[in-house]
């Protein structure tokens, strides 16, 4: 049987913070008339809390197409995000950053030497520059200093051809996608495919955008608005690795907010002196909780590896997060070697598959609520097998 919807479990958690099961129960009363009402609930710190939303899509856990299904197609392209939802990805996930003229496009960052063909163009030559963003220099040739216009020019590629030598092939192929035109596609193919497909929208250096006036949230929220998905019960996810955009947005929209957990021993760019380490604590997640519906953490924060680099034992992060109501929607999941835990690995090449379906069934066991992955039929295979399994209480 299927389990809740996560929008659901989101609402329940607010309210009464119930076990599992009994969630579960629940969201059957819910289904039965109750989920298409927006219902209010007191949030696990006590504060009136409104953003608490019932059925977004109909999976649970839900599968986030990473950059689209990144693992076959040059990512945050159209066509990578079209593949991801043939696949069957419940949600597609644009990272955006801003053009000249404020327009908000997909792109992994706004400097595009990596995933565009803007090196090879004699005509933006003179744009590369160095830039300091988030204290780190760079050069390359970033999107804040084209307008829509022109970066419609330029033309997608593979960013790690050298694993992903397949994807090469579509290289040259297809134009950077507008967010506009990403939320446009997941409702145009999601009446297709008669699925709801859900948008899960990155920030990407929300306080370096702000320093050079070309905030990101306003248009984002505009853009959201105009497709009528600003709303609480919107098939929406809205993430970033800073902490104060997350906290504006809060105060600017009722969707879902997940903050993101970076690994190792980093923090969030616009709060100097915090870890994510100590934002993964228990106290962390509480205050994360009072702005916010779910974390993304790094998986190895979900489980860690081993010194020897195996899958180790899950941590208490899922728990403690769930504990004040946070959904934990762990990244990045991908087939290849390279990116598996050393025991998951099948021969030696880093960009053969290993055995990915026994690290996925190990998260579903973690109880996570989502993911996000490159490869996201392996996935949504994975999630399948996971809930026909009896591993997984019957809702
Ligand atoms: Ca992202
Ligand atoms: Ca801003």
């Amino acid at each position: 049987m299927r389990r809740p919807p996560e929008g659901v479990l989101v609402l329940v958690r607010r309210t009464v913070r119930m076990p599992l099961a009994a969630a579960a129960l629940t969201s059957l009363a819910l289904a039965a008339g109750l989920a298409s009402s927006p219902v209010a609930g007191a949030a696990p710190d006590g504060r009136a809390k409104d953003r608490a939303a019932p059925t977004r899509v109909d999976a649970y856990p839900i599968v986030v197409g990473h950059r689209g299904a990144s693992g076959y197609r040059p990512e945050h392209t159209l066509e990578s995000y079209r593949l991801a939802i043939a696949m069957g990805a419940d949600y597609i996930e644009p990272d955006v950053v801003s053009t000249s003229d404020g327009v908000l496009v997909a792109r992994h960052e706004n400097e595009i030497s990596g995933t565009t063909d803007v090196f090879t163009r004699p005509e933006f030559a003179d744009r590369q520059t160095t830039k300091t963003i988030d204290g780190k220099a760079l050069t390359g040739w970033f999107t804040e200093d084209f307008t829509l216009a022109e970066l419609k020019t330029l033309r997608a590629k593979e960013r790690i051809p050298e694993l992903r030598q397949e994807n090469t092939l579509y290289d040259g192929r297809f134009p950077v996608p507008t967010l506009q035109e990403v939320v446009e596609l997941a409702k145009t193919e999601g009446k297709r495919v008669g699925r709801t497909i859900g948008v899960y929208i990155e920030t990407k250096h929300p306080t370096y955008f702000d320093s050079i006036g070309l905030s990101l949230e306003e248009p984002l929220l505009a853009t959201l608005k105009r497709a009528g998905l600003d709303r609480q019960t919107a098939p929406v996810f809205l993430q970033s690795f800073e902490t104060g955009n997350l906290r504006e947005l809060d105060t600017l929209t009722k969707l879902p907010l997940v903050q993101l957990l970076g690994g190792g021993s980093g923090g969030p760019a616009d709060r100097t002196g915090t870890t994510y380490n100590e934002l993964s604590t228990a106290a962390g997640l509480r205050e994360i909780a009072s702005y916010a519906d779910g974390v993304g953490p790094d998986k190895n924060r979900v489980i860690p590896r081993t010194a020897a680099g195996t899958l180790g034992t899950p941590t208490s992060l899922v728990a403690d997060a769930h504990a004040v109501g946070l959904l934990v929607h762990p990244y990045t999941f991908r087939n290849e070697n390279v990116f598996l835990p050393t025991d998951l690995r099948v021969g030696t090449a880093p960009d053969d598959y290993g055995k990915a379906f026994a690290e996925y069934e190990a998260f579903f066991r973690a109880g996570i609520d989502g993911l996000f992955s490159d490869n996201p039929d392996t996935a949504v295979a994975a999630r399948d097998a996971f809930n026909a399994s009896a591993q997984r209480p019957a809702a």
